[in-house]
């Protein structure tokens, strides 16, 4: 009999609950850790907000619940809690279409942080939801566990509550990957700060109540967009008078915005959004990095916006016109309330604004203009969520989107010519308070409809700052172009006399001169300059590529060459221009442009493009770590597979290769209820393992076993120290593992390296 661990006691675990090898399916990690003894039979449908009585079930170790959930369109969620009896809260199930992998749900003993609890007296379990139904049949639950915890963990690190969470984890955000990839949404998924937080943690970081977040809790760039609650995308926005795109964050070639901070566990996001945007406006209005850092306890304690439970940054503002605020050491933060008096009584530091004006959510446009002219905070509503804004942009064909997890996983999201969904529409960038490891470095760009964007308002000039005047603010000619940047006052006393009386709107750029009141900036330079960029770098023959004219000088003609195999060819005019290729390979892409001068450039991008031999519909990603780290006459590789793809992979096998230090190694199978594992002895030293899964098909959206892995260990029997070099190379923890290989049927590699 196959099992995954040493433990006896897991063993008849797992003789308990996973009968077949069908059984061990993804949703087994979020089944009890222990068998359940007691049923209770609920037979209700659940539609919004509800309690079920369970308090007379005793003390139990675990909870689960059997049923289904129905989501009715993108907006649907549903929650389950244990409440204690003690208050203490345990997330039962948390769903969305994004978790669930579609509309619907089965759920047959599911449970979160129910899986394994410390002897604990239920009270009530508390369904949420929304746009939804819950069909609940059964509550199960384990009794008192036999052996304490603690001592159960000891003896094997696979049963410990923390090995649970970090399965579940993984499972939930492989469900998130594999939902975007299969809607063909545009944001980036991965481990982030907030996505690891208990439900207690979470209810704290939100002031008491837990949002719908929609996956936003696992967005590591990309661009978001708010479900609406009709399934039809949110109206584009109308032409539009202002320039495409605007960010504070490259404003001269750089950011004026300070760093993303962190507001901790306390839902005091309203303090950060206006306090970072206050920030934001003395960069901007004395032109220079003061980069303050302001007290957001100040805001939070002092000035009656609200507390850890939540807030408004309207009466913020206010108390800043009036009073103003002081730096982060006079009163620094702790992410509690804390009284007033507790601020120093000598800041050194002390800004005020001038004024605030609320946006009216009127247009688009009008939204665009707060930001061009000044510091914006702003909330999303459906997050009840306050943060500061730094610019936005109008999508266009081949804008590039950079993503980057806790993980160290990365990827580019572009958009291109058939993202209709998308072109045209115009993207908010924020400034977020969760720590610059959530998001893109702490920012999102959202999509969303204009009227769920809320407590917004434009910060007004002047800054005073104490100790100082406007003779502070710095006018400069960066770039040498003639024209001076000096923020966004009036043009100040101290600017030279020679200097244009018009702003610089690019003070990095000497071909870049005066914005005007909608963003549009002088070109100074009348030579052109070629330059395009393509939609995609690695196109499957027959995919279209879209290629883009980036030329600065205002050329009058464009001539492309599109290198070998492409249809067309060539081109001329300026395009977009949508090309094909027949053939594998690099691709060297060519444009000229001529200004209306006469004067020409030519780009050539030498492999600009390449097309691969092969464009295989299976996607997999291999996750690996060793379990046995610790232990020096053996390593437990774990490993699993998940297809993230669109086709089926069948008969596939998994290899990595080692090499022993003169040591013949055993191979010991815990736990691979699929697959036939072996060791293979290459030459000498040298040794292969082969997972073979022969027979067996990981369908799209599937994982192999579950997220906790396979087990076989390898060890010597002697128990002297054994050295062993595995192409295996695992850390600690489960991550993603190209050092191995999976290998299809015709024993082509579909994924990691070369064995
Ligand atoms: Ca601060
Ligand atoms: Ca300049
Ligand atoms: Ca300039």
């Amino acid at each position: 009999m196959k099992v995954r661990t040493l433990s006896l006691s897991f063993v008849a675990l797992a003789a308990t609950l996973c009968a077949s090898p069908t059984a061990f399916a993804v949703d087994k990690v979020f089944a009890p850790a222990r068998s359940a003894t007691l049923f209770k039979a609920v037979n209700q449908t659940i539609v919004g907000n509800s309690t079920i009585d369970v308090s007379q079930l005793g003390t139990i170790s675990g909870l689960a619940i059997s049923g289904s959930v129905t989501l009715s369109n993108d907006k649907g969620y549903v929650r389950v809690v244990l409440v204690a009896a003690t208050g203490e809260e345990f997330l039962v199930l948390e769903t969305n279409p994004l978790l669930a992998k579609g509309k619907t749900l089965s759920l047959d003993e599911y449970c979160e942080e129910t899986k394994q609890l410390d002897n604990v007296k239920p009270a009530v379990l508390k369904v949420e939801s929304k746009d939804a139904s819950l069909a609940l049949t059964t509550v199960s639950v384990s009794g008192t566990a036999v052996t304490a915890r603690a001592a159960t963990v000891a003896s094997t690190a696979a049963t410990s509550a923390s090995d649970d969470r970090d399965a579940q984890h993984a499972a939930k955000l492989l469900a998130v990957r594999y939902s975007i990839r299969q809607k063909g949404l545009h944001w980036a998924a991965g481990e982030t700060s907030v996505s690891r937080l208990t439900y207690a943690q979470k209810k704290r970081f939100f002031g008491g109540k837990v949002p719908n977040l929609g996956g936003l809790e696992y967005y590591v760039g990309g661009l978001f967009q708010v479900a609406s609650a009709t399934s039809s995308a949110p109206a584009k926005a109308t032409a539009s008078a202002y320039v495409d795109t605007f960010s504070w964050r490259t404003k001269h070639g750089q950011s004026w915005l300070t760093p993303v901070r962190d507001q901790g566990g306390c839902a005091s996001c309203w303090a950060f959004g206006a306090t970072g945007a206050t920030e934001l406006l003395v960069n901007l209005y004395y032109n220079r990095h003061i980069d303050l850092d302001l007290s957001e306890q100040q805001a939070l304690s002092c000035m009656g916006g609200g507390t850890c439970g939540g807030g408004a940054p309207e009466p913020v503002l206010d108390y800043i016109i009036q009073n103003g605020i002081y730096e982060e050491a006079c009163f620094p933060y702790t992410a509690t309330d804390q009284v007033c008096s507790n601020a120093c009584s000598n800041p050194t530091e002390l800004i005020k604004i001038a004024g605030r004006t609320p946006f009216t959510n009127d247009s688009e446009d009008t939204l665009k203009a707060m930001i061009l002219s000044s510091a914006v905070t702003a909330g999303i509503s459906d997050w009840w969520h306050v943060l500061t804004l730094a610019g936005y942009r109008t999508l266009k064909v081949g804008d590039s989107f950079y993503a980057r997890d806790l993980a160290g996983s990365t990827e580019w999201i572009t958009v291109t010519a058939s993202d209709t969904d998308l072109i045209g529409r115009t993207a908010w960038e924020f400034k977020n308070s969760w720590n610059a490891t959530w998001g893109d470095a702490g920012y999102v760009y959202v999509l969303t409809d204009l009227s769920n964007i809320y407590l917004t308002e434009k910060l007004l000039a002047p800054v005073t700052r104490r100790g100082h005047s406007d003779a502070d603010i710095a006018c400069v000619d960066t770039d040498g172009d003639g024209y001076y940047a000096w923020g966004i006052g009036p043009k100040p006393a101290q600017c030279p006399s020679q200097s244009q009386a018009q702003p610089d709107g690019d003070d990095s750029d000497r071909c870049k001169g005066p914005m005007d009141q909608y963003g549009h900036i002088t070109e100074l330079c009348t030579t052109v300059s070629a330059d395009f960029m393509a939609s995609s770098l690695s196109p499957c023959t027959g995919n279209t590529v879209t290629f883009t004219d980036l030329s600065t000088g205002s050329p009058s003609s464009w001539s492309w060459s599109f290198g070998a195999g492409a249809s067309p060819a060539t081109a001329t005019g300026r395009g977009p221009i949508n090309v094909t290729y027949s053939t594998a390979g690099a691709k060297t892409v060519s444009l000229t442009v001529t200004g209306s001068n006469g004067t020409s450039d030519v780009e050539t991008k030498t492999g600009y493009i390449t097309v691969p031999s092969t464009c295989n519909p299976v996607k997999l990603e291999v996750y690996a770590r060793n379990e046995a780290s610790s232990e020096t006459n053996q390593f437990r590789p774990r490993l699993y597979i998940a297809n993230m793809g669109t086709a089926a992979l069948a008969d596939f096998k998994v290899v990595f290769k080692f090499t022993s230090n003169g040591k013949t190694p055993v191979l010991q199978d815990y736990y691979t209820p699929v697959e036939t594992p072996s060791l293979v002895n290459v030459s000498g030293n040298n040794y292969k393992v082969v997972y073979d899964y022969t027979g067996y098909t990981l369908n799209p959206g599937s994982v192999v076993p579950d997220t906790s892995g396979n087990v076989i260990g390898l060890h010597y029997a002697d128990w002297s120290t054994w050295t062993v070099t595995s192409s295996f190379r695992p850390g600690a923890s489960f991550a993603a593992n190209t050092n191995l290989g999976v290998y299809d049927k015709n024993g082509t590699l579909v994924y990691g390296t070369a064995q």
